[in-house]
């Protein structure tokens, strides 16, 4: 079946945040796994059916220790021809000293994946170089970019912002934000193709999507991931609010275009950000909470 666009050749299949997990998230009250290796299957097949590379923008696996069988569906229904970066769930600890621990080392050494040298979570463009594709410079980049601050404080940054602070890159992949978007800045741009499955209660209309990518015009065209319906339920929170009326008094003072979905890990790394901490610690803290 023809999905593209028919008369521009496919440059690259554009998609980040796999998370890849073994254990049903708390909203879902489908069959999980199908759904998660249902996504992956039909990227498979548009890798096969358009023969370039997958662009991932980082949290291949929602832990950086796969189990075994995890691992070993990666390793049977990844792509072809698959990129990507170490988002912050790849990495033991947050920490890029660790990364030969990780599941998605393990996929690389064994050729079912190549890592970039740059773009990982933490990392900054400063004078960075992108990939070339097709005579354009790609940026793939794990680093939390919104169209609009998902939670108060957010770091990151505004997805124009970054486009415009880094004019050298033709288009910046990004991952980190669990939103799919694009904007276009003079002729370049930007997407964030979000997440492959709805993990949230706040997701609960999030149509999961991948990006084909055309080089030529430097356009692309979103494809939504085939997704069950009425498989997201928001009661084990509606339970929660109901019986605290303390939280349910203070969700009412927030932004209704909030977020709410910060957990506890996120809230430590921004307080990392904003604070000045030894990486040392930042270790022991990382390594007790077990990311
Ligand atoms: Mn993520």
């Amino acid at each position: 079946m023809e999905r593209g666009n028919q008369n521009k050749k496919v440059s690259a299949i554009l998609t980040s945040d796999w998370h890849l997990r073994e254990d049903t998230p708390t909203c879902f009250t489908g069959d999980f796994q199908f759904e998660q290796w249902e996504a992956v299957q039909f990227i498979f097949d548009l890798q096969a059916e358009y023969n370039c590379p997958v662009i991932h923008a980082g949290d291949l696996f929602h832990h950086w220790k796969p189990s075994p069988w995890l691992l070993s569906k990666a390793a049977q229904f990844i792509p072809k021809n698959f990129i990507t970066v170490y988002g912050q769930h790849d990495l033991p600890q947050h920490n890029m000293d660790l990364v030969d621990k990780c599941g998605v080392w393990n996929l690389m050494i064994n050729g079912k994946l190549s890592i970039l040298q740059q773009g990982h979570w933490g990392w900054s463009p400063k004078g960075g170089k992108g990939i070339i594709m097709e005579n354009r410079e790609i940026l793939v980049w794990h680093h939390l970019t919104y169209l609009k601050p998902p939670y108060p404080g957010a770091e990151g940054g505004m997805a124009e912002g970054i486009l415009r602070k880094y004019p050298q890159f033709d288009l910046i992949v990004t991952g980190d934000c669990h939103q799919s978007f694009t904007i276009e800045y003079q002729g370049r741009r930007l997407v964030n193709p979000g997440n492959l499955t709805r993990q949230v209660a706040d997701q609960i209309d999030f149509q999961p999507a991948v990006y084909l990518w055309y080089a030529e015009d430097n356009s692309v065209k979103r494809i939504p991931l085939p997704i069950q319906s009425g498989v997201i339920s928001r009661e084990h929170i509606d339970i929660k609010e109901k019986r605290n009326e303390r939280i349910d008094a203070f969700v009412s003072k927030l932004n209704d275009d909030y977020q709410t979905d910060i957990s506890f890990e996120k809230n430590l790394e921004r307080f990392f950000e904003s604070n000045t901490i030894k990486e040392s610690v930042k270790n022991i803290v990382f390594k007790a909470i077990d990311v």
